[in-house]
């Protein structure tokens, strides 16, 4: 068949590419023409372990080729941002979505399975499909009338970790969620052909909250660790010590603290089932309220452990959103640093092994990049914002004489030196 993936992006054009290897024959889709030329020339312009040779075998055997129309396709997969508005009390931005589902509706004909992939509120799927039905009255929809509809519409999310894209987009199980069970089967069969791990059918709406549900129960989780190395905070307790004795429970699996959540999905999604449901959704908020608040709190500890060490040069550790990755959007760890260099400028030298400059805030703040040798033989004061490998693997000797806020629990049980014991130790 012919398919078409509507949004290149992190999601979008991995799964393109391995859609492409499967034998289909795929058009990429993107508003701009910079993404479209970049993939038409077999690079990429994102990040993504393996992405760039898989793109540049499927561009050279023909398989995959992008483009800023909307061609006729046997199979359109939505893989486009859903954001939320954030002065709208945290109202889903379906906009994209939509605008992807009006470009489609022209060129759709009979026989099509359109597929969102999307994060979207619960009922997006039937409104796509309602959307669909009056731009193109001529088309029977499933689910609206009796017969054999024309056009099939399903729900299948993604659950892939960056980093891990390539691997887990065929060896992740998959929810697969129809309008009818019609649609379902059809989407199901699409997805066998490059999928490896078990494929749930399911209705659209269960398949839409399954999504959310993920991304909430863990923002949950990491909440919980995080509440907790407050309270450790307060009682002079190491977390990290509480957390790995509780852990040798067998049923018990504490997450790990660190300077908040970060990223595009676990911060964002549970407002999506918050949105839903303001009155019942009363601990999925909290914890979202709480990893927030983690981050401000991790700023004013800092601030204050540097504000205590007059004139000491601080190292800030990652920018990143999380471990071994390049990707500093939405991160705690970025906008930790970035408060910090705008309060103490010049004092303040950033590591981070995947960044080549500074992101655009730090601009005229006096804060430098610099690599792990030169932080460790100029700063007294080490602050670890993300987990990367290169910090963990730091020996203990080469950090003797700094004081450590270690936001990540990275160096271990070391008394007095990580959290908050080390402001009792610079106080
Ligand atoms: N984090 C902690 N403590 C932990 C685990 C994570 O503070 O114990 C932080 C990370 O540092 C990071 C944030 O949480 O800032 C999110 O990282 P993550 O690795 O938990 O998740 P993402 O955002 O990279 O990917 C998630 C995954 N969802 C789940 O694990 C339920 C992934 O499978 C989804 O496909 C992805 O969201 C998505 O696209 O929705």
């Amino acid at each position: 068949p012919t398919v078409a993936v509507v949004g290149l992006g992190y999601i979008g054009l991995p799964t393109a590419a391995i859609i492409a290897r499967s034998g289909c024959s795929v058009i990429g889709v993107d508003t701009s023409p910079n993404v479209v030329d970049t993939i038409n020339r077999g690079d990429i312009h994102i990040e993504e372990v393996d992405l760039d040779g898989l793109v540049q075998a499927v561009v050279a055997r023909g398989t995959l080729r992008a483009s800023n129309e909307m061609p006729e396709a046997d199979v359109y997969v939505i893989a486009v941002p859903t954001p939320f508005l954030k002065e709208a009390g945290h109202e889903p931005d379906t906009g994209y979505v939509m605008s992807a589902v009006d470009a489609i509706a022209p060129v759709l004909q009979a026989g099509a399975l359109v597929i969102c992939e999307s994060t979207c509120p619960v009922g997006t799927t039937n409104a796509i499909r309602d959307r669909l039905s009056l731009l193109r009255p001529d088309l029977a929809m499933p689910g609206l009338a009796s017969g054999t509809p024309d056009i099939a519409v399903a729900y299948c999310p993604e659950r892939v970790l960056p980093g891990r894209i390539l691997e887990e987009l065929v060896h992740n199980d998959r929810s697969v969620g129809g309008i009818t069970p019609r649609c379902a089967r059809k989407a199901l069969a699409f997805y066998k052909r490059f999928v490896r791990g078990e494929c749930v059918t399911t209705d659209a709406r269960s398949a839409e909250m399954t999504k959310l549900v993920e991304n909430a129960f863990r923002d949950v989780n990491i909440a919980f660790a995080n509440e907790l190395s407050m309270i450790a905070d307060k009682q002079g307790l190491d977390v990290w010590e509480v957390i790995r004795l509780a852990n040798r429970h067998p049923r018990v699996n504490i997450l790990q603290p660190g300077p908040g959540v970060g990223g595009h999905c676990i911060a964002v999604d549970p407002w999506f089932i918050v949105h839903g449901a303001p009155e019942e959704a009363k601990i999925i908020r909290q914890a979202r309220d709480t990893n927030d608040a983690k981050m401000h709190h991790v700023l004013a500890q800092a601030s204050e452990l540097i504000a205590a060490n007059p004139g000491v040069p601080v190292a800030c550790m990652g920018l990143a959103f999380k471990a071994n990755i390049d990707d500093f959007r939405e991160s705690p760890a970025r906008f930790v640093a970035a408060r910090l260099a705008r309060q103490f400028g010049e004092r303040i030298r950033i590591v981070e092994p995947y960044a080549k400059e500074l992101p655009v805030e730090f601009g005229e703040t006096g804060a430098k990049l610099v690599d792990i040798d030169t932080a460790l033989e100029t700063c007294g004061i080490l602050i670890v914002l993300v987990d990367h490998d290169l910090f963990r693997s730091i020996p203990e000797e080469e950090r003797a004489d700094a004081i450590v806020y270690d936001t990540r629990g990275i160096w271990g049980n070391q008394q007095g030196r990580s959290g908050p014991a080390a402001l009792r130790l610079a106080s």
